[in-house]
């Protein structure tokens, strides 16, 4: 059954397939899209470029890959008999276990039959007279959907830096964003890991242990936290699974990041010396991202957030045996938080090994890449494999490689060429009918991902529900709603100390990018808020009218 009435009959000649919801992509966010929309009785095409589900988790392979939130909490909440029938093996599964999860998703909802692998989507033109999008893939097809929802991911479109040479390297070169599905092995090899964000941070002991010898080439220092990762006995896992209610709802409606924790009452400065070092300490010792939870202001104070960064600069210094591989390893450019903090497992230790170099790029740019070497200004270091570490256009990346064209013409590129503009994170003016899950302007990359995408999939779901009841079915942002909306978010940002880092969420890694922090650091529980009244107001701050029925091609 359709939301919209189909207008070819049988044996006509089918010109072109419509759907009512075309999904590009089929990472969680595709996933779950689908299956809400067939809970609606809507009919939904997905296309995803890979070879199977999983998104981010089906091309993130890399040695040593795990989410950075625990995996009870990086799940879907949305079916209780999901959640308490699946059984993570760690604290945090690694990458295999979560795209096993991702499979068993699939296989239980029954979602592949609607989802075209190893197809991209390569432009969406919107019709303007008839409300609809013309949807092109890479397979040479045409199809026409009312609704297109880009599930494309935040972290999807990995990023080659243009190092001269690059192409002239003899050995194998690997992105961790973009790893190769059989196993890799660096026994006996001379490994080069440029990179080192959450990534490099992961792969670098796990390589370390295989590579004859690994070399680190960094960059930036940051800040990682260790994971303390472990096995989940059946019984945490019970205890966890009986909380869950309390669990999900507080990571919904309270949690600034979609991810449950006592929310701390005082700011770092309210406590002394030895009660905040003695907090910090606590939250070294249980590990993971909710180390910046100790302090209510550590986002927003420098003085407050320099504590938090001395303790880990402190604890380098601890771990790391030499003091000067030490020294380069401890962050000092950026607040702790202000990029995307990491979590480890042996990273800092991992520097004492023999077999581990760390070469200081900042103050020795690599200059070249040799056929088989990297060259700096000051020396060749000879080895058999490069891994890029080096991250992803991230937010907006995976949406600039479709060539969308909404209103007049306009493409999506030219909109957003000083930098992303939505209303909500959730629609952009000019671009009727075109639904973005976890974009610029939304909490999304700030949150628990999995979090953010089912609000998101809700809302959109249920927006499309609340217009068809009506005879509604074209909708699109008002331009004056979109213009409060990037000041609101731009406003936030300015109030933390956030726009301080050159990360990825400014788009300061790409060079060219504007520089624009991208999601909304308000507050998943705040933004949730925001979003309900908006919809509990008729959809405030967007247009909606009837359209024309949809042509459908016979089936
Ligand atoms: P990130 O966090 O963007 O890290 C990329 C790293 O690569 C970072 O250390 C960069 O240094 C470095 N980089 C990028 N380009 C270069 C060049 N040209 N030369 C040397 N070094 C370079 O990506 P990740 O994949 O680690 O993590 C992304 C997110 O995935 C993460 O935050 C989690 O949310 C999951 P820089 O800091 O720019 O100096």
């Amino acid at each position: 059954m359709s939301a919209f009435q189909s207008v070819s009959g049988k044996g006509q000649p089918a010109a072109t397939e419509a759907y009512d919801v075309v999904v590009v992509g089929a990472g969680f966010a595709g996933m779950y899209m689908l299956h809400r929309l067939r809970g609606q009785g809507l009919s939904a095409r997905v296309y995803e470029q890979g070879g199977d589900v999983g998104g981010t988790w089906y091309w993130n392979r890399y040695p040593g890959a795990r989410c950075d939130v625990e995996s009870m909490q990086y799940s879907y909440s949305f079916d209780d008999e999901l959640q308490q029938e699946w059984d993570w093996s760690e604290r945090y599964a690694p990458q295999p276990e979560i795209l096993k999860y991702a499979g068993h998703v699939a296989d239980r909802y029954q979602l592949r039959s609607d989802i075209q692998f190893n197809t991209r989507v390569d432009r969406a033109v919107f019709d303007d007279n008839a409300k609809s999008w013309s949807v092109a893939t890479s397979d040479g097809k045409t199809v026409t959907a009312r609704y297109v929802a880009l599930a494309t991911g935040c972290l999807s479109n990995a990023r080659v830096p243009d190092i001269k040479g690059l192409a002239g390297f003899k050995g194998k070169v690997y992105h961790t964003g973009h790893w190769p599905h059989e196993p890799v092995d660096f026994t006996g090899q001379r490994v080069a890991v440029i990179g080192t964000g959450s990534s490099g941070i992961q792969a670098v002991p796990v390589i370390a242990e295989q590579a004859s010898h690994l070399t680190v080439f960094q960059r930036t220092a940051n800040f990682s936290i260790p994971a303390r990762n472990a096995a989940l006995t059946a019984e945490e896992r019970e205890a966890f699974r009986k909380k869950y209610p309390e669990i999900r709802r507080f990571a919904r409606e309270e949690a600034r990041n979609g991810i449950y924790t006592e929310l701390p009452d005082r700011g770092a400065l309210d406590d002394g010396d030895n009660e905040r070092r003695a907090k910090y300490e606590a939250r070294w010792n249980r590990g993971g991202l909710t180390f910046m939870a100790a302090y209510n202001n550590l986002a927003l104070d420098k003085a407050a957030n320099d504590t938090a960064a001395d303790f880990v600069r402190d604890k380098i210094a601890e771990i790391v045996e030499d003091p000067q591989t030490a020294k380069l390893l401890q962050p000092n450019n950026h607040p702790i938080g202000s990029k995307r903090i990491c979590i480890d497992t042996d990273y800092f230790a991992t520097f004492n090994r023999p077999n581990v170099t760390l070469a200081d790029i900042k103050s020795d740019p690599i200059q070249e890449i040799l056929p088989h070497a990297v060259r700096t200004a000051g020396r060749e270091i000879e080895v058999d494999a490069l891994v890029l570490a080096t991250g992803f256009d991230a937010m907006t990346g995976s949406v600039a490689k479709i060539d969308i064209r909404g209103r007049h013409g306009q493409t999506l590129n030219q909109k957003w060429a000083e930098g992303p503009r939505t209303y909500l994170g959730l629609m952009s003016a000019g671009f009727p009918n075109l639904f973005i899950i976890t974009g610029p302007g939304s909490p999304s990359v700030l949150s628990n991902m999995i979090v953010s995408i089912e609000q998101h999939v809700d809302w959109i779901t249920d927006c499309i529900a609340w217009m068809r009841d009506r005879g509604l079915d074209s909708m699109e942002a008002k331009q004056d709603a979109e213009d409060k909306w990037v000041s609101h978010v731009n406003e936030v940002a300015q109030g933390t100390l956030y726009p301080q880092a050159n990360s990825w969420y400014m788009g300061a890694n790409i060079p060219g990018k504007p520089q624009i922090f991208m999601p909304y650091i308000g507050g998943v529980g705040v933004y949730r808020q925001i979003c309900n009244d908006v919809a509990a107001k008729g959809y405030e701050g967007f247009n909606m009218e009837a359209a024309e029925p949809l042509k459908r091609a016979a089936s």
